[in-house]
């Protein structure tokens, strides 16, 4: 170890998600939009003052292989990002498996709060033997990163942080590594064939990296939020996933706009792609375990009893019911995770599965298969990882605790 000045990672973080938050506001002029959408409906719920929400976002990236993933991790351990948590896409037809990379202590997402959902790619779920061989050569070829960033992260694992003076180097590697390309690297006929597989085959393995395909501004208020973007014509999708309106909000409610259809150059003919939406969400209390199960089995009968003809209000309050809407309640029965001291909600800082499968499915446009796929692993996804996932309950009944100190 040297003598340098090493940065906070909480410092780097938020210096980061700002410049890709600039770098995508560029990219995606809509996501500007969007942001001043929030920020006004903020404002008219009473946020304005709220320090933490104004720079609060997730982003969302999908890699091709388990050393990209690695390098994905490394780069995100820099900025004192951990994984937390996995997610299974392959019952929803979406041939990736997830796990999102945050801050863990409730000081430090309250500081800069950036997240990233991580999806990595099951090429195994390619049928086509002959396609699946292709595009894992592909893969392979494929090289994310640059000599450059490979030494900052070495210096930044071997000093036990990021030097100060490699910040603004640091910063811009990462954003070269998220930006768009508007040219893939295959012909126009190959593109076809993986995105005739699943659009999302197509989208991981045909462009030079993991382009940043959306960042979500959080609202306080995403009914008003919805409504405003559709007044500005944006065509939010119709249903808000994950809990109904209530009084008190649990775990996270979502939307998006269709992603948007690209002028991109194949190696020989120009075409399009889409791959990259806008999105808002509204976070709400943690579950426990026994709420977590409560809200799944909610989500079940919503299912029946919306195939079985009833209107969506009319099915969420019979599906809902069993979830109490008062904090009171939920604090005594055990159903929501509260800091044990100050009697305060924990908020809910993850995603959840049957939510990111919709964002998904409707930002991938109708050839999406719907059909369930062979489930993955954790276990896989750790391997691929080179470590462990965090379990976000865990993470949850520690905090609510007052134990705090994870590294
Ligand atoms: C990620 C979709 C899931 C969320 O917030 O749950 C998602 C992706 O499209 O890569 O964004
Ligand atoms: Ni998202």
């Amino acid at each position: 170890m040297s003598d340098a000045v090493l940065l906070d990672p909480v410092l780097l973080r938020d210096r980061f998600s700002q410049a890709l938050s600039a770098m995508y506001r560029q990219e995606v002029p809509l996501y500007g939009d969007l942001l001043r959408i929030v920020a006004d409906t903020n404002r008219a719920a009473g946020g304005a003052d709220d320090q933490r929400l104004g720079s609060e976002r997730h982003g969302a990236i999908r890699v091709g292989t388990a050393a990209e993933l690695r390098l994905i991790a490394r780069l995100f351990a820099v900025m004192g990002m951990r994984p937390v948590g996995y997610y299974d896409l392959a019952s929803a037809g979406v041939p990736v498996h997830s796990t999102a990379f945050r801050p863990v202590r409730i000081a430090d997402l309250d500081r800069s709060p950036f997240r990233v959902f991580t999806s990595l790619l099951r090429p195994e779920l390619i049928a086509d033997a002959a396609l699946r061989e292709e595009a894992l050569a592909i893969l392979a070829a494929r090289r994310l990163g640059s000599d450059r960033l490979d030494a900052l992260l070495a210096r930044a694992e071997a000093e036990g942080g990021l030097p100060a003076e490699d910040a603004p180097a640091l910063i811009a590697e990462a954003l070269s590594l998220f930006r768009w390309h508007d040219s893939a690297t295959v012909s126009a006929a190959l593109y076809a064939r993986l995105r005739a597989a699943h659009p999302l085959v197509a989208d991981v393995v045909c462009f030079r990296g993991p382009h940043i395909n959306h960042l979500t501004p959080r609202t306080l208020d995403i009914d008003a939020a919805q409504a405003a973007m559709r007044a500005a014509g944006m065509n939010p999708k119709a249903v808000i996933e994950g809990p109904p309106r209530r009084k008190a909000p649990i775990l996270l409610r979502q939307t998006s706009f269709q992603a948007l259809s690209e002028t991109v150059r194949f190696s020989d003919a120009p075409g399009t792609h889409t791959a990259r939406f806008g999105e808002i969400e509204q976070r709400g209390t943690a579950l426990t375990p026994a709420g977590r199960a409560l809200y799944d089995a909610a989500l079940d009968r919503l299912q029946a009893e919306r195939a079985a003809g009833r209107s969506r209000d009319e099915a969420e309050a019979i599906s809902f019911a069993a979830l109490p809407d008062d904090p009171d309640a939920l604090r005594e029965t055990g159903l929501a995770f509260f800091d044990r001291r100050t009697g305060l909600p924990l908020l809910y800082e993850d995603f959840l599965p049957v939510s990111a499968a919709g964002i998904f499915r409707s930002n991938l446009g109708s050839e999406a298969g719907e059909n369930g796929l062979e489930a993955g692993t954790r276990a896989a996804l750790e391997d691929a990882i080179g470590t462990r996932l965090l379990d976000e309950m865990a993470l949850y009944a520690a905090q609510a605790d007052g134990r705090d100190d994870f590294s």
